[in-house]
């Protein structure tokens, strides 16, 4: 019999007052999951980690939990139970989370994120066009997500560029976390591509922004825990590990890490229209067309 191609990836289809008809999220959740998750009540103290999907969620985990612990991730431990995704593992798994302060991963818009003056969130964005391909080859991988195997980027980048993937639209949610970043003191915006030129600098930041404590203990006997985190989140050794297995063996989910992969994937015209839509956010929220602009070579 002959197998049928999808033209469109699975997903679940929920509703909320933030956002205009659906919004898709990955097909293990429910509405009720998904509504669940949100009334999560953040607290004083929680650490937020707020991304578009394939912008470097899964690096800074395991650099926060290693200024957390003081270590690697150990074999035995699972990154999902030790910094749950609100909205994919649940509520209960980020309150099962008992060693404080929580981490939470979500990729939800800033409008749907549990809110406390007194948490602190962490967003990291990159820029969208390898995000748009990191996109792709990650809804062909997860094929029990998403069923997408045969999928074509062609298909999939008119998804991307009109926001109807799972977790809504880039550029909606990269702006908004861009504005808040601006706006509160308990925001902070990382660049993906920052974090690749310099680690150290970076993990720094985020450990300053966390609190004295934090900077005190990366930054001890010469930035002993600093060095050891930027060395044990290097691409190299987190691909010692198998993240969100099952994945077919030529699309690890530790794919490439480079800055510019998007040549290999986006045509000429999809390119434009991805800068078209990056001066239409820049006339919106001036500036915000420009945070790549550092990057212009490695990006051309
Ligand atoms: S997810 O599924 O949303 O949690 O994915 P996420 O972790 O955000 O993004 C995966 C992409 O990040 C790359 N990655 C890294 N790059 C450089 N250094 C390190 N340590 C690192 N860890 C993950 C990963 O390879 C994916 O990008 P692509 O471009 O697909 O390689």
């Amino acid at each position: 019999m002959e197998r049928r191609v999808r033209s469109m990836p699975v997903y679940t289809y929920v509703s909320h007052p933030s956002v205009d008809g659906l919004y898709a999220i990955p097909s293990v959740t429910t509405q009720e999951g998904f509504d669940a998750a949100i009334s999560y009540q953040a607290r004083p103290g929680d650490i937020f980690l707020c991304t578009y999907p394939k912008c470097g969620t899964t690096w800074v985990q395991n650099a926060l939990l290693g200024m957390k612990y003081g270590r690697p991730l150990a074999k035995n431990e699972k990154l999902d139970i030790m910094f749950p995704h609100l909205e994919l593992d649940g509520i209960d798994a980020v309150e099962n989370v008992e060693d404080l302060p929580r981490m939470i991963k979500t990729h939800l818009l800033f409008d749907m994120t549990p809110w406390n003056p007194q948490s602190k969130y962490i967003c990291v964005a990159r820029n969208p066009k390898d995000c748009f391909a990191s996109f792709f080859y990650h809804t062909v991988g997860f094929t029990h997500l998403y069923h997408y195997e045969d999928g074509k980027f062609d298909d999939f980048f008119e998804l991307l560029i009109s926001g109807k993937v799972d977790s809504g639209d880039f550029f909606d949610f990269s702006t908004k976390w861009w504005v808040m970043s601006k706006e509160k003191s308990n925001v902070l915006y990382v660049l993906y591509e920052d974090l690749k030129y310099d680690p150290h600098g970076e993990f720094l930041r985020i450990a300053q922004f966390l609190g004295d404590e934090w900077a005190d203990k990366v930054t001890k006997n010469g930035n002993e825990l600093l060095d050891a985190v930027v060395n044990f989140t290097s691409f190299k050794n987190m691909s010692q590990r198998d993240y969100h297995a099952p994945r077919p063996a030529e699309l690890p989910f530790l794919r490439k890490g480079v800055i510019g992969d998007w040549k290999n994937l986006l045509t000429k015209s999809q390119s434009e229209r991805v800068d078209e839509k990056m001066e239409q956010s820049g006339k919106k929220y001036p500036g915000f067309n420009k945070l790549w602009d550092k990057y212009a070579e490695d990006l051309k």
